[in-house]
């Protein structure tokens, strides 16, 4: 009873509040609707139309008789009025961008009618620009180090996107990648394909492209200078580089066949990296002999062919090497 009693006081008293002014949270949605064709002519019942503010979509809504209504209201905190809305509509595998955008208004009910077009949208300006950037460009035999694939994107919206790194595996070696800042924040889908010498990585966006004035890591191999690598330079290029839009159409890319090259240091051989191929180099490659890549007396600098145990083998690239300077 006291419970009872106390809620209703509550009530009375929030009856008795003054009204709160309208603010930006309790603004009524602004409610789109009208016909939509693609190419002059109607689209199929279910055909899905989309409204976007700054490159998010906020809504969708699927057609019937060619028909759409749409409600956009603002988030909590958020203020739409006057923003500009944009429309999309997806046709087949393509979402297209419809010619008309509105500007928001709160409460308003707002006549629009969609038109798409099927014709390649035609984007102009920068190319999208693609570089490597090595952590280190001199490196001693067996050290580690990370490149990172830098995109700068000015003009393109881009869902899709493939890359391939290449460089001489007798050289360097491929121990691990991941995704960049510009990949990183939200879902999507890749895939990366590791072969001798070749790293091929695939993104497919779900959400938002990665949209224009981005700049910033896509993705970042962490690569290794074999121990046995007789070049003093590795380089590392950029063989295949593609983008593409919403409609699968291909972006402008520069930094397609560009390369990064990496100075080699000292002997193959020299374990202890003292500059010479000498005794103590034999005494440490024994000390670990016969042992394999996870046990614990497996010293990865005395495997010099790189093949996760020290043997014979490497025994011989020693022997071959023996006071050797350098
Ligand atoms: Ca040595
Ligand atoms: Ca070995």
């Amino acid at each position: 009873m006291v419970r009872l009693v106390s809620t209703l006081v509550i009530i009375v008293v929030l009856s008795l509040l003054p009204v709160q002014p309208l603010s930006a949270q309790t603004m009524p949605p602004n409610r789109f609707y009208g016909r939509v064709t693609v190419d002059g002519q109607s689209v199929s019942d279910g055909t899905v139309v989309s409204v976007w503010v700054a490159n998010i979509k906020r809504a969708e809504a699927i057609t019937v008789s060619s028909n759409y209504v749409l409600d956009l209201a603002q988030a909590v905190g958020e203020n739409l009025v006057d923003k500009t809305v944009t429309f999309k509509i997806i046709f087949g595998y393509k979402q297209l961008d419809a010619r008309e955008t509105a500007r928001w208004e709160g409460g308003g009910v707002t006549k629009i009618d969609l038109t798409g077009s099927t014709q390649a949208i035609e984007r102009s300006g920068a190319p999208i620009a693609v570089t490597l950037q090595p952590t280190k460009t001199l490196q001693k035999r067996g050290q580690p180090f990370d490149v990172s694939v830098m995109a700068s994107i000015k003009q393109s919206d881009v869902w899709r996107g493939e890359i391939t790194v290449s460089f001489d595996p007798k050289v360097l070696k491929f121990t691990g990648m991941a995704k960049g800042a510009l990949l990183v924040p939200e879902p999507m889908l890749d895939v990366s394909k590791i072969e001798d010498g070749k790293v091929t990585y695939i993104f497919f966006r779900t959400k938002l492209p990665l949209t224009s004035l981005s700049d910033g890591e896509l993705v970042r191999l962490s690569l290794r200078v074999r121990n046995d690598a007789t070049s003093s330079e590795g380089k590392i290029s950029l063989s295949v580089i593609s983008f593409a839009d919403e409609n699968a159409k291909a972006a402008a890319v520069t930094g397609k066949d560009s390369f990064v090259a990496v100075s080699i240091l000292g002997t193959v051989g020299d374990i202890n990296g003292d500059g010479v191929v000498d005794f103590r180099d034999v005494s440490l490659l024994t000390a670990g002999y016969g042992f394999k890549q996870g046990d614990g007396l497996f010293d990865p600098r005395s495997d010099l062919n790189e093949d996760g145990e020290t043997g014979i083998e490497d025994l011989a690239i020693l022997a071959g090497n023996m006071g050797r300077k350098g």
